[in-house]
């Protein structure tokens, strides 16, 4: 729907002695006289109305036409929260979240990753929320990886020296076991101060 607003300030523009007729003022144009015809163009421009629908507004776009044009949220201030950035997009706005945060209630908040059901850390680990991630500490028989967002068991059967000694090593989730050759038996701590064969 178009309507049409007048600025009605033509005549008070002109004054009165000048004739209303703008091309004769251009003929016989002057210094002051040209500067009255801008004026009185001006003036007399006919501003259309738009009914512009919600997310943009009244405006002169790039051809000097008045228009509906997108209104930037991001530009008026909107608050995505601290973990992320605003995006203005046709007739709206969207906040991008950056890793570590999720979108809730219009604002981008950091994730609980310990309240996971599974926690990044995973059974070998505890661990401690932060803003925007995460840290773990891990349990005997687990590392830490190079980000320091997970734990993994450590194979200590890959380690260069092997710790059953006179026996086979076999890794396992957490910790490892050894299978001893005859003539050795089994020890664990604390009467061996880690899991090996030692002579019968
Ligand atoms: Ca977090
Ligand atoms: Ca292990």
């Amino acid at each position: 729907m178009k309507a049409y607003l007048v600025i009605p300030t033509l005549l008070l523009a002109w004054g009165c002695e000048e004739s209303a007729d703008t091309s004769h003022l251009i003929l016989d144009a002057t210094p002051r006289q040209e500067a009255d015809v801008e004026v009185v163009e001006k003036d007399a421009e006919v501003i259309p109305v738009l009914d512009c629908e919600t997310g943009f507004e009244q405006g002169r776009n790039d051809a000097d036409a008045w228009d509906c044009l997108d209104v930037d949220e991001c530009k008026q201030g909107v608050d995505c929260g601290p973990g992320g950035v605003c995006e203005n997009n046709p007739g709206g706005y969207s906040c991008k979240c950056n890793d570590g945060y999720e979108l809730v209630e219009g604002l981008c908040a950091d994730i609980d990753e310990c309240k996971l059901p599974i926690t990044p850390c995973g059974k070998g680990g505890d661990c401690e929320n932060t803003e925007g991630s995460h840290h773990c500490t891990c349990h005997n028989g687990y590392e830490l990886s190079k980000d320091k967002l997970h734990c993994y068991d450590f194979n200590e059967c890959g380690a260069q020296e092997n710790p059953c000694g006179p026996g086979t090593c076999e890794n396992n989730d957490g910790s490892y076991d050894c299978l001893c050759n005859p003539g050795a038996r089994s020890c664990v701590p604390p009467e061996c101060d880690h899991i090996t064969c030692i002579p019968e």
